[in-house]
């Protein structure tokens, strides 16, 4: 309506807003991470957080998201709708604002709980700006707003009012801009992923996902939240006791708990979360919820003389077979994060809290329970022998010094590293003896060690545990590593810190990759949670020119990045192109993909765990059709998606 768009000259802050935008547009991965499927996929939780955040104020408990025909998504909440009235000294709608300037959230909300899932707490003006257009409706107080922006954030429809309703919500829709992305084609299963982990955090709102491409339409909603979050992780286990739920509150600081214990799992699974955002990497709160369990377990086990003269419990030992979810919300002003992701939560308070509101609960659970209570402290204890058994054997071969068997095979296979420094060796399995004869030279003869894989590895999704432990190539893998396999496996034991796939950057490559992803996720998942394990990315081209008799070159790593390398290098350049690593000499494979200061390494990472469980039966199950149909759908090797996650 004409007073609400009464603007008709450039002010400053017009100019601010364009150069703003035009700042996102330029460096998409500042704000994104990735211009890949990742980032794509940002610009959906961005515009979603903003609804879930309205939500767990309390308004609105149904949120609706659709992948639309022509390449659009929109996402429709029933809040109260985002301001519409004039910011006074910008003279623009507050919505205007929200979708043109960036940082602007903080100023139009006071909210104390908010979620940031955006790893670099983007706003919906990131999404705008690497949009062809975006369209915002606004139901409020009794009208419905409307305004349009298209070409990367430019305001094509100022806001008008369309006529009058009885609803009120917000609903966004925009289409992401080709120009940016590798990819503009949303992911039905990476949506309904992420949608489902956070309907199990919020509790009785409901998600509803649509694919009108396809015509597919799925619904969450978790009345009992993390309990069922729970519940679905431990699915196909021997539960130990019932899901033990636990909430509460302490200096604002709200703590749901689901714990549970299951039999002949070995494994410890916990996930925690601060604001209904994954802390993969743990923190204060998580090992506050660990001090807390083995204090109890321990003060337990002793007053009712259970552990009968043994050593105190070590707090590995209580936490084989259980499976937690840690849920906390951290008012905005107390939230610390270690490191510059996201993903540690730092805030010292939320230890103490943590641990003692665990140790007094669970200390009471125990009580009331006590038949799980004394079922429980038998399988720690069984741990506890387990775990002294396993140390004594090893300090044993280790002072025989005696190789054993399977060592003896791996030795002319692998080129070990020369240090004993465990945690900062590095494991190079490598797709093909000639590669690996090129690997051996060009490594660091310290930390590097080199192990050659001939042809493809068995497919352990198809075999029997018995079987892959038969298969050479595993079994020399198995024992290079040194820490077990299944549920042996210990990651603290692994001789190496960092073990890193290395093949070539092709499909044969690619599905080598796939086969021994597939290997650690079955037989070494601690390993991927402790963020050990790694895919080298080898350069496909080298740009050089000679200047002078000097040869001066560069690397690249993809089409986008070999443009900018010819630019770099400048006229009379020449290209080569990698095929395989094989075409690289020893020094070349050193320095652009082995060598620690100039490499690009991918951490893996099991982003969410249900999907990847799912993915993994999916792509390398015995069940061919839908097999081939989830890879035609799916897998794009020219591209890192979320299975891995960049990290330099
Ligand atoms: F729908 C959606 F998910 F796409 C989406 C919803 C996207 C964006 C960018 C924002 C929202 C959104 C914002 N839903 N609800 C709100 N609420 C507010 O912005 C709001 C409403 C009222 C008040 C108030 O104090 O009256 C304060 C705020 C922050």
């Amino acid at each position: 309506m004409a007073e609400n768009n009464a603007k008709t000259s450039y002010t400053a802050a017009d100019i601010e807003i364009l150069e703003g935008l035009t700042g996102v547009r330029k460096r998409p991965a500042m704000y994104i991470g990735s211009t890949n499927l990742n980032g794509l996929h940002h610009l959906v939780w961005e515009i979603v957080d903003n609804a879930v955040d309205e939500a767990l104020s309390g308004y609105g408990k149904t949120i609706v998201i659709t992948i639309h025909k022509d390449g659009s998504l929109s996402v429709l909440d029933e809040g109260r709708g985002i301001p519409v009235d004039m910011h006074k000294s910008t003279h623009m709608p507050a919505v205007q604002l929200i979708f043109s300037t960036l940082h602007s959230g903080g100023k139009f909300s006071n909210k104390v709980y908010t979620s940031s899932a955006g790893l670099h707490g983007v706003g919906s003006a990131v999404t705008n700006a690497l949009s062809l257009y975006c369209d915002v409706t606004i139901f409020r107080d009794g009208k419905i707003n409307h305004l349009r922006f298209e070409d990367g954030g430019k305001l094509v429809t100022p806001l008008e009012v369309l006529g009058t309703t009885k609803k009120h919500g917000s609903l966004i829709r925009f289409k992401p801009d080709p120009k940016i992305f590798s990819s503009v084609e949303f992911k039905y299963d990476t949506i309904c992923a992420h949608v489902q982990e956070s309907a199990f955090l919020l509790k009785g709102v409901k998600f509803i996902v649509i694919d009108e491409r396809e015509g597919k339409k799925v619904e969450y909603c978790y009345e009992e939240g993390i309990k069922e979050y729970l519940s679905t992780l431990n699915a196909n286990k021997t539960p130990m006791g019932d899901i033990i739920f636990f909430e509460g509150e302490e200096s604002s600081i709200k703590m749901e708990f689901a714990i549970q214990y299951a039999y002949k799992d070995y494994s410890e699974t916990i996930y925690s979360y601060a604001n209904n955002v994954r802390t993969r990497d743990g923190g204060t709160h998580e090992s506050g919820f660990k001090a807390g369990i083995t204090k109890a377990v321990n003060d337990y086990a002793e007053e009712n003389n259970l552990l009968k003269g043994k050593a105190k419990l070590e707090g590995g030992d209580i936490r084989e077979g259980l499976t937690a979810i840690i849920s906390l919300k951290i008012p905005e002003q107390k939230i610390e994060y270690e490191g510059q992701t996201k993903h540690k939560l730092g805030t010292p308070e939320a230890l103490t809290i943590v641990n003692n509101f665990i140790y007094t609960n669970f200390t009471y659970y125990l009580n009331e329970h006590k038949e799980f209570a004394v079922n429980l402290i038998r399988k720690c204890v069984d741990s506890q022998t387990a775990r002294i058994a396993a140390r004594k054997a090893k300090d044993e071969a280790r002072s025989n010094n005696k190789k054993s068997k399977s060592e003896m095979i791996l030795s002319d296979k692998l080129t070990p590293a020369q240090s004993k420094d465990y945690d900062h060796n590095e494991l190079f399995i490598v797709e093909g003896d000639s590669a690996g004869g090129t690997a051996k030279s060009g490594r660091d003869k310290i930390h590097q060690a080199i192990l050659p894989l001939r042809g493809k590895p068995l497919n352990t999704e198809v075999v029997t545990k018995d079987r892959m432990l038969k298969n050479e190539e595993f079994a020399t893998l198995i024992s290079t590593i040194g820490a077990g396999v299944g549920e042996d496996f210990n990651p603290d034991n692994s001789h190496y810190g960092k073990v890193i796939i290395m093949t070539d950057a092709d499909t044969d490559g690619a599905h080598i990759q796939t086969l021994l992803l597939t290997f650690f996720y079955h037989y070494m998942k601690p390993l991927i949670l402790k963020g050990k394990l790694f895919v080298a990315m080898p350069p496909l081209y080298r740009v050089w020119k000679e200047v002078n008799h000097k040869i001066n070159y560069r690397y690249a790593w993809d089409d986008v990045d070999l443009e900018k390398a010819k630019k770099e290098i400048g006229p009379g350049y020449k290209v080569n192109r990698y095929k395989g690593l094989g075409e690289m000499n020893d020094f070349q494979l050193w320095e652009s993909t082995m060598n620690p200061k100039t490499r690009q390494l991918l951490k893996v990472s099991i982003e969410d765990p249900l999907l990847a469980e799912q993915r993994v039966n999916v792509l390398m199950g015995n069940d061919t059709q839908i097999r081939r149909k989830w890879v035609e759908e799916n897998v794009n090797f020219n591209e890192v998606d979320s299975f891995m996650d960049e990290v330099k």
